[in-house]
């Protein structure tokens, strides 16, 4: 059955929507973002299959439509469909080549996931010590591997010539930890600093990252390490 558009489901800002916005701009298909409304959220929760958000809506050409919840479900599902896993090298298994872009994937969400805990810590000089330890000591261990596995691609991406929901996890990745720490956290990593301009020289990944802060209400805050709203000028 072919896919007319997509519906993305979640809050403003780019967090856990940033990678799926990504692919579906890169794909050129057609897609709106729905915002959560946090006064709504309380009712909506309780509608979801998990209780969270994101979710997206897959709309068909026979007017029918399905709904996806979970991030790394969501980007299995674009990336099979859409073409954002890597081509397997001869002879490979297909099966291995994706899995092994997912590796890449949830390794990145998992530090994500360490700095939103540490970043909602009500508690600002244990949000302080605990950012401290990540951008000290988990960030450049976790940038490390990646830099070594980059490092051993032949392209411009992490699997060759062909861009994959690996690169733009690292690409918002790397953005969260540049409005975090600067650019002087990635000085020591070259080979990732190529791969996310090689990712963000592709035009629609250019294009989004030129008005993704249209959308954005939150942000990182370096002073109070949360994430706080953005006062519009
Ligand atoms: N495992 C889920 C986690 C999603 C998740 O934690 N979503 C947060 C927003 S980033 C959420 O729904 N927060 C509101 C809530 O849990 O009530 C996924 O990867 O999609």
């Amino acid at each position: 059955m072919s896919v007319v558009s997509y519906e993305v489901h979640y809050w403003p800002v780019h967090a856990r929507g940033d990678v799926t916005r990504m692919v579906l701009e890169a794909s050129g298909k057609p897609y709106k973002n729905v915002f959560i409304n946090p006064k709504d959220w309380p009712a909506m929760k309780k509608q979801q299959r998990f209780g969270h958000c994101p979710w997206l809506v897959i709309h068909y050409a026979d007017g029918t439509s399905k709904t996806l919840w979970e991030e790394v479900a969501i980007l299995t599902y674009l990336a099979d469909t859409l073409g954002f896993f890597p081509a397997p090298a001869d002879g490979a298994e297909p099966a291995l080549a994706k899995a092994e872009c997912l590796a890449v994937f949830t390794s990145w969400l998992e530090l994500a996931d360490k700095f939103a805990t540490a970043m909602g810590l009500p508690d600002f000089e244990e949000r302080q010590k605990r950012v401290k330890k990540l951008q000290t000591e988990t960030l450049p261990a976790h940038v490390a591997f990646h830099e070594r596995l980059i490092g051993e691609s032949v392209g411009p991406f992490y699997f060759g010539d062909k861009p994959t929901i690996a690169d733009f996890m690292a690409v918002s990745s790397y953005s969260r930890m540049e409005e975090l720490f600067g650019d002087e956290f990635s000085k020591p990593f070259p080979n990732l600093v190529k791969l996310v301009n090689n990712t963000c020289a592709l035009p629609a990944i250019h294009e989004y990252f030129a008005k993704r802060r249209d959308f954005g209400v939150l942000k990182f805050d370096r002073e109070q390490l949360k994430v706080i709203p953005v006062v519009k000028a």
